[in-house]
């Protein structure tokens, strides 16, 4: 039986303990279970995030373990370890594959039957692995892929073009990492192709602008871990948006990593596109058009993908 006003985090870092400040303040759950190898630190967070409940919605929040999680809706999953200055997502593949065999036969044991949510990195090659290990629906299986990415990309249009990035509709896809692209064929804002857009705004080199801002978002979370060491903001606002729709049914749109069977002529990794999430998690793949290059990047970034998932070094 799942129990739809409960969620459960498992790995209580930077990214764990902000999404789950970020849940907390979501109004979408009545009880939140947080577990974390060192149980101090998510007994912690746990005892600091409740005392946040006051100011918003009253909810139990408690450290736990995986049976606790059993009847979750929701179980988010952060653990593992953070790329460092320098180090690509990539880099991180096996240590956060054997961190991922002591956490998802554990969730599959419990008999857990809700949504598993992979924020961990690489989230794409982790989001397969999960797909494997545990056992559940491919598509309860969905990693939050580029939906940080293409926030990235909203805001940075914004900020460019001088309008709410919740009109710009742009889409970061592929590999959450180094080989993702943005697809500037089909964006636009309020329906307005985006480079006539950026006319009317006083923007007329479209491909230096197009290369910067990609260029940009693509190194944002290098950028920042130079800086403070560790990305979190950002991607628990993701988390939170995730589980909205998700909760809510939403059917809404969000670029989501999931298992591709066949689109663009992809299959057996898990990569992002939009989709459409609701309660069930992934409802449908909405296959956006994309020009020739555009294909070309998104074929290349599955085979980077692919390479990483024949080369892990234990069996899925
Ligand atoms: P962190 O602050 O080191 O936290 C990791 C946590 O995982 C620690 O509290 C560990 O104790 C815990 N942990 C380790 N092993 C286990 C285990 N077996 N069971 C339970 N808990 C465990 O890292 P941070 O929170 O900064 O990052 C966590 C992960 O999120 C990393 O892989 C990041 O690369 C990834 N991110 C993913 C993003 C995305 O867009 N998908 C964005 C930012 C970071």
């Amino acid at each position: 039986m799942v129990n739809n006003r409960k969620v459960a985090v498992v790995g209580c870092g930077f990214v764990g303990s902000s999404s789950a400040f970020a849940l907390m303040q979501s109004g979408l759950f009545s009880e939140m279970v947080l577990i974390d190898v060192d149980r101090a630190r998510a007994e912690g967070e746990a005892l600091d995030i409740a005392h946040g409940t006051p100011f918003a919605t009253p909810m139990k929040i408690y450290a736990g373990d995986y049976a606790d999680a059993a009847d979750a809706a929701i179980i988010v999953v952060t653990a593992g370890a953070a790329q460092k200055p320098g180090e690509t997502r990539l880099d991180l593949v096996n240590k956060n594959v054997r961190i991922f065999q002591g956490i998802i036969p554990q969730i599959r044991d419990s008999g857990f039957e809700g949504i598993l949510l992979i924020v961990s990195n690489p989230v794409d090659v982790l989001t397969y692995a999960a797909i494997k290990m545990s056992g559940l629906p491919e598509g309860h299986v969905i990693g939050s892929g580029t939906v940080l990415d293409s926030a990235r990309l909203q805001e940075a249009l914004g900020a460019h073009l001088g309008v709410d990035p919740r009109d710009v509709e742009a889409y970061v896809i592929g590999e959450h990492g180094d080989s993702e692209l943005a697809v500037w064929s089909s964006a636009d804002v309020a329906g307005v192709p985006l480079k006539d857009f950026c006319e009317m705004r006083g923007h007329f080199d479209h491909e230096e602008a197009e290369r910067r801002i990609a260029e940009d978002v693509k190194n944002a979370a290098y950028e920042i871990i130079d800086r403070k060491h560790a990305t979190y903001y950002g991607i628990a606002m993701s988390v939170k948006r995730l589980c909205t729709a998700i909760m809510r049914d939403e059917k809404c749109i969000l670029p989501i990593s999931a298992l591709m069977v066949g689109e663009y002529g992809i299959s057996d990794v898990a990569i992002s596109m939009p989709t459409i999430v609701g309660r069930d998690g992934v409802e449908c793949r909405v296959p956006i058009s994309l020009d020739e290059e555009e294909l070309a990047e998104l074929h290349r970034s599955a085979k980077a993908l692919r390479d990483v998932i024949d080369g892990i070094e234990v069996e899925l």
